[in-house]
């Protein structure tokens, strides 16, 4: 096997963000980036033993794969094991990394960007535990990226990923499996799949699930229509398109409009859901009723006792800085203690690693346990299906208990979209610098509890994360939470999360937007959003 060392000039922008290097697709396909990356990730993390290869299914998936096998057997990896066709939702590869111990895996994906050539595209690498690269990992791979001259490279035809089974090239096999059937696996371990089709069979049941042309279009159609018996034509949307059909794969009331209209129309399915481009987050609708993704985070943990796989083993809980606190009311009625991370999965490894958290998520819709170490899309939803089955709710009515019995906690996050970086970069910068300020005062009469710019260490490797954005408590159980995009790929996003604690019983038919009107006025306040020419955001979610 001929293995070439080319020179190269390193690129300035390869610092990865939120969740792995994302760029546009275009960005992506100049010539020598993609491979500068990669031998950036193999400089700084030296692969010994196997490694994981897939991707969400987007546009440039599979070239990609295929310039990706060639720089790792450059670089001296022998074993490859690969999704069918290059494809492996996020949370099936890390459990792939997992069951086969390997030394990590390479996830292609821009998760719920869009894709296609005017699209975007992604790299992530996860390490042997299956989490995302940690960030002291992901700073050293940025170094190594900033002195990269040149990448290495196996001559070596293309490996024909449609065909399961191995195949050897060179000093390489690369092992092509069924993306979906170790995952399925996992899920009738952890879920009770009698109970499950138990459910789905009953007269008058129906569901359907979303997968916005994306990644989790086989793993559905698998697990809901062939193992659990559900009607063909459950899920929807299951063909996965290199553009994922010119959608935007977020599964959101904003995105999922689709699926929304559906459950908002005449005779809706009893049960309604979505996964977004790489499979790892999840929505969850009743007939005409959307659960908040911080609702849907505090649900399964309240609700832990009726699935196999949690029942009497959930140690604590965590969820990033800006979700809600539904969790942390739960946590403290199961007696177990509820952490607040940095945004990002990056951050829940090593406390599921160290087992002092069983189940985690985020209010983008993530969720996940330590089944794996990423969030899981589809696992959340047989969690729900668990829940419903058990308990003889509607989503609404399990919702609604849960506020009842909780206490609700009204949640809105407005999305500034496209803003200028500078600018965006100098609100941030006078929040924080005004922040300190705040604690003791009012504004427009609400006293200010705390206001702080929030800083993580980590409770298993004392890792320090500064700057994770802007917090202000306010009295009567409001709190604004300011912080910037990691994951856009064009200007910048500015991200105000809005919470508002209320009565659970007496707030249940006022909507989150009515119930966080004030926070809503006092965050635009606070921040001098108008100054900054941001009146109306991009989305409300
Ligand atoms: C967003 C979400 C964050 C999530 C991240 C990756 O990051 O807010 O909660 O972990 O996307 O999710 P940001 O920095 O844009 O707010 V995914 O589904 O793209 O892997
Ligand atoms: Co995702």
């Amino acid at each position: 096997m001929t293995v070439r060392t080319v020179p190269i000039q390193p690129f300035d922008d390869q610092r990865p963000g939120t969740s792995g290097l994302r760029k546009a697709t275009r960005t992506f396909q100049q010539p020598g980036y993609l491979e500068a990356y990669v031998q950036a990730v193999f400089n700084a993390q030296p692969i010994e033993g196997e490694l994981v290869l897939g991707g969400d299914g987007r546009y440039f998936n599979v070239e990609a794969l295929q310039t990706i096998i060639r720089i790792a057997a450059g670089n001296g990896v022998q074993r490859l094991i690969v999704g069918r066709d290059g494809l492996l939702s996020t949370p099936a590869a890390s459990h792939l990394i997992r069951s086969r111990r390997t030394a990590g895996g390479l996830i292609l994906s821009a998760s719920h960007n869009p894709g296609g050539p005017n699209g975007d595209f992604g790299v992530k690498f996860n390490g042997p535990n299956g989490a995302p690269a940690a960030e002291s990992v992901s700073e050293a791979i940025y170094a190594a990226t900033k002195g990269v001259t040149a990448y290495r490279i196996a001559d070596l035809p293309p490996f024909d990923l449609s065909r399961l089974g191995r195949q050897q090239a060179g000093d390489v096999e690369v092992e092509v499996v069924d993306p979906a059937a170790d995952y399925a696996d996992l899920m009738e371990r952890l879920f009770d799949f009698d109970r499950l089709r138990g459910l789905i069979g009953r007269p008058g049941f129906r569901m359907a699930f979303d997968s916005m042309h994306a990644i989790t279009g086989p793993y559905a159609t698998e697990i809901f229509e062939r193992r659990l018996g559900a009607a063909a034509g459950t899920v929807i949307r299951g063909e996965v398109l290199p553009d994922f059909g010119g959608g935007h794969p977020d599964p959101n009331p904003a995105h999922a409009t689709a699926l929304v209209e559906l459950m908002d129309g005449a005779s809706p399915p009893a049960f309604g859901a979505a996964s977004d481009g790489d499979g790892d987050r999840h929505l969850i609708v009743g007939p005409k009723f959307v659960v908040s993704p911080s609702d849907s985070l505090a649900v399964l943990a309240a609700n832990a006792e009726l699935v196999p796989g949690y029942r009497g083993r959930v140690t604590g809980v965590a969820r990033s800085m800006p979700t809600s606190r539904a969790l942390d009311v739960v946590a403290h009625a199961l007696g177990v203690p509820c952490y607040e991370t940095p945004t990002g999965w990056k951050y829940f490894g090593s406390l599921l690693d160290a087992g002092k958290i069983t189940l985690c998520g985020e209010e983008s819709a993530g969720a996940g346990s330590d089944h794996v170490r990423e969030k899981d899309g589809v696992w959340a939803v047989l969690f729900w299906l668990s829940i419903l089955a058990e308990r003889e709710l509607s989503v609404e009515g399990v919702v609604r208990e849960h506020w009842a019995r909780f206490g609700r906690h009204a949640y809105v996050r407005l999305d500034f979209e496209g803003v200028d970086s500078d600018r965006a970069a100098g609100l941030m910068s006078a929040l924080r610098e005004r922040a300190p300020g705040l604690a003791g005062g009012s504004v427009r009469d609400r006293r200010v509890l705390s206001a702080d710019d929030f800083s993580y260490t980590d409770p298993v490797n004392g890792e320090v994360s500064q700057r994770q954005g802007v917090r202000v408590e306010l009295e009567g159980g409001g709190r604004v939470v300011y912080r910037l995009s990691g994951t856009g790929t064009s200007g910048a996003t500015l991200r105000v999360y809005l919470e508002q604690v209320c009565d659970g019983a007496a707030s249940a038919d006022r909507s989150p937007g009515e119930l966080t009107a004030d926070v809503e006025r006092i965050a635009a306040e606070i921040a001098d959003l108008p100054r900054f020419g941001l009146q109306e955001p991009t989305h409300r979610v």
